[in-house]
């Protein structure tokens, strides 16, 4: 079904239907145009009511259309609003719950509008690197003024139904049944003459250039590699110079050109890729789940307290486990004031913060955490630790309790083998800080349970995160690729860089932080662990020795003051270090390297496709189930560019072959044995074909 159409005494009612948001589709589109000829032909029809089933008016247009003829075919989305503007009966948009983009502005072609309280309109196209590109930017303003309109416009953040009832947006606010309301006005109105229309507005704001000239600069600073946000400037700014059809006419062209670009591309394949993300075919959406009521954490240090303050934010108490009182109560004190900064900044209103910081509370007995309906364990990631842990929670947690592991890399197979109950152990791998980053690799053991999964998943909506399936393997999906990365970092060092060239070219190509200004961030001494382990575990993967040398010199990064760069104390900022970079120099010397200059193109490709490379190794191993999902893990856990779309989606607008032929050239050099070309890789890029499909 697209559109339904009811007869209710002299009023037509078209009910847009087509699950799960009545995107505004190309069959929906077309539904819409019969139902409104047939209104129109029906003179016993006096006024038409459009509303939308489900859970929303609309989310407008079709996203999944885009890069389809099908959002161009006629009828298109102007046609439909066009019909509806220029019908010779009054039209009535009936709105609730979501009315956005496309469906917002169809509700502008209409005559008039009702709500119902706690809709949410917006026109949030811009965050899909594109804008209203169906009359939102000429329409908007004439009914919401150019302010408020542009704000709406370039922010794409929702607002209230009931907040825009005193605008000429609403004609009126329907408290109870929408539809016997909508129908009530319809009747009202059936007879006026002339039909209002929107377009026939006028917006008065005296001095506007200087609102727009302030607008663009203020957009100029926060947009970054983003055209779409001074483009919606341009287009509303249009609804005030040009003539309505003028404005049309330029809001289309912009239109246009956005949709094209790799940014809009990027930020559309992420909006899928996040939903998508959550899907597990062999686990139905309908697979039952366990009740998660309360949860307990094992640890209080950094990552226990974070992951602590995730189930507190979402309303879930939370009791820590620690072996020692001071660590416990040191953990605690750390929440408290995490909570108390977040409440100063305005972020979060004191009830709020004690009313979270109420849902944690310690302990220093397993007994204690034993009703939990799941456990977390946050301890030191060692595999002796944590299979003294494992063998103690199947002792004392209830049957059916979930036992979580936040190992960043070791085998949920293994730890699962440490208890009785391996069909509910699972790996919930969180990424630091474990409150603020919403990545959550969710690792799934060869024997985790359906359900188990099924709830972890559900849990991850729960608390805001980006829940990622991974398989097991050494480093899951993120850190298995951060080390090839990590280790190309590491073989620039010793070929002719210095830490501040790395990262500041991959902090141009849009990173979030380089390599090495994240080691010292995360630590130094955690890399120098796993690459211990890795040494003893893997000899043949060789890594550059600068690191370790780093280590051994006891710089181990902010928490030390000192890393790969000097820090001041108070100061986060990163001054480059002479007796680090005298280090990597007098290393090269040592390995008889002549330095050589290297081009931030190097640099680039060579971590970014590192990155690429392993992903195509954990794609074809089925650890990850979609490029997409590896997308996802590094633009939520990462810092990879949004505007990039992530690793796997970036090789795709690179080029598969240019990839392919960009590590057969660093085959060739130094430490050149790290560039084994991914099957897969190779088999795509000949065929032409790309990661994402
Ligand atoms: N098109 C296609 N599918 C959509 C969709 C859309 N516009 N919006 C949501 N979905 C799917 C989504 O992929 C997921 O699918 C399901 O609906 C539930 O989404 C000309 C050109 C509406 C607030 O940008 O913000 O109009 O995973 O998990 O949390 O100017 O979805 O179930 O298979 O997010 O309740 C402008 C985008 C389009 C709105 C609902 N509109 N959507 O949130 O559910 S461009 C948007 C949202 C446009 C015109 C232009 C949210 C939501 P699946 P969900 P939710």
């Amino acid at each position: 079904m697209t559109a339904e159409y009811q007869v209710k005494g002299a009023v037509a009612v078209i009910t847009l239907n087509n699950p799960p948001v009545n995107g505004l589709g190309f069959a929906t589109r077309s539904a819409v145009v019969a139902a409104m000829q047939t209104a129109l032909n029906d003179d016993a029809i006096k006024a038409i009511v459009i509303t939308g089933a489900g859970k929303a008016f609309s989310g407008g247009a079709d996203i999944k259309e885009f890069n389809s003829p099908m959002a161009l075919m006629e009828p298109s989305l102007h046609t439909v609003i066009n019909m509806v503007e220029n019908s010779t009966k009054p039209v009535i948009a009936a709105i609730h719950t979501v009315c956005m983009g496309g469906g917002l502005e169809l509700a502008l072609g209409c005559n008039y509008r009702v709500a119902a309280p706690g809709a949410q309109i917006a026109l949030p196209e811009v965050k899909l690197g594109i804008l209203p590109g169906a009359g939102g930017t000429q329409r908007l303003p004439r009914v919401l003024g150019l302010e408020m309109a542009l704000n709406m416009i370039v922010s794409g953040t929702p607002v209230l139904s009931e907040k825009l009832v005193q605008t000429a947006l609403f004609d009126a606010l329907i408290d109870g049944d929408l539809m016997q309301g909508a129908l009530a006005f319809a009747n009202q109105v059936a007879d006026v003459r002339p039909l209002p229309k929107v377009r026939d507005l006028k917006i008065d704001y005296p001095n506007y250039e200087a609102f727009l000239q302030f607008s663009r600069n203020t957009v100029k600073a926060m947009a970054g590699p983003f055209p779409a946000p001074l483009k919606c400037v341009e287009a509303v700014a249009a609804a005030v110079t040009k003539k309505f059809d003028d404005g049309m006419k330029f809001e289309r062209s912009l239109f246009i050109e956005l949709v094209q670009t790799t940014e809009s591309k990027a930020l559309r394949h992420a909006f899928f890729a996040e939903r998508i993300a959550g899907k597990v075919p062999d686990v139905p959406a309908d697979t039952p789940t366990r009740a998660i009521v309360t949860a307990a954490v094992i640890g209080a240090g950094t990552m226990g307290g974070g992951i602590a303050m995730n189930f507190a934010n979402a309303g879930i108490p939370v009791k820590i486990l620690e072996m020692k009182q001071e660590a416990l109560d040191k953990g605690l004190a750390t929440i408290r004031k995490n909570y108390e900064n977040t409440m100063k900044k305005g972020k979060l209103t004191p009830e709020k913060c004690e009313q979270r910081i109420g849902l944690i509370s310690g302990t220093l007995a397993y007994e204690d955490i034993a009703p939990a309906d799941i456990v977390v364990e946050a301890v030191f990631e060692d595999m002796g630790v944590k299979e003294a842990v494992f063998k103690k929670l199947d002792e004392v947690m209830k049957q059916g309790a979930i036992l979580a592991s936040n190992t960043s890399t070791l085998d949920v197979d293994k730890i699962a083998s440490f208890t009785k109950r391996p069909q509910d152990v699972i790996g919930t791998h969180f990424f630091s800080p474990a409150n603020v980053m919403k990545l959550l690799e969710i690792v799934r053991g060869a024997k985790t349970g359906k359900d188990v999964l099924a709830t972890t998943l559900a849990l991850a909506k729960k608390l805001k995160k980006t829940g990622v399936v991974s398989g097991v393997c050494d480093g899951f999906i993120g850190n298995r690729m951060i080390e090839q990365y990590s280790r190309q970092a590491g073989f620039l060092l010793e070929e002719g860089c210095l830490p501040e060239q790395v990262d500041q070219a991959v902090e141009k190509f849009g990173f979030a932080m380089g390599p090495f200004r994240m080691a010292d961030l995360a630590g130094n001494d955690i890399g120098w662990h796993i690459r211990k382990r890795r040494y003893i575990d893997k000899p043949e993967v060789t890594y550059s020795k600068t690191a370790d040398l780093l280590c051994e010199m006891g710089r181990f990064g902010q928490k030390t003051g000192a890393g790969w760069y000097d820090y001041k104390a108070g100061d986060r900022k990163a001054y480059p270090a002479q007796v680090v970079n005298d280090m990597i120099v007098k290393h090269s010397a040592e390995l008889r390297v002549e330095r050589r200059k290297i081009s931030d193109q190097e640099i680039v490709e060579r971590l970014v496709y590192a990155l690429v490379n392993e992903g195509a190794y954990i794609l074809d191993e089925g650890i990850a189930m979609r490029a997409s999902d590896i997308d996802m893990v590094y633009l939520t856990g990462y810092g990879f560019p949004l505007f990039r779309g992530g690793p796997m989606f970036y090789a795709d607008t690179v080029g598969l072959l240019n990839v392919s032929m960009a590590m057969e050239k660093y085959a060739k050099g130094r430490n050149g044995s790290a560039w084994k070309p991914a099957p897969l890789l190779v088999k795509l890029a000949a065929e032409g074909k790309t990661f994402n499909g």
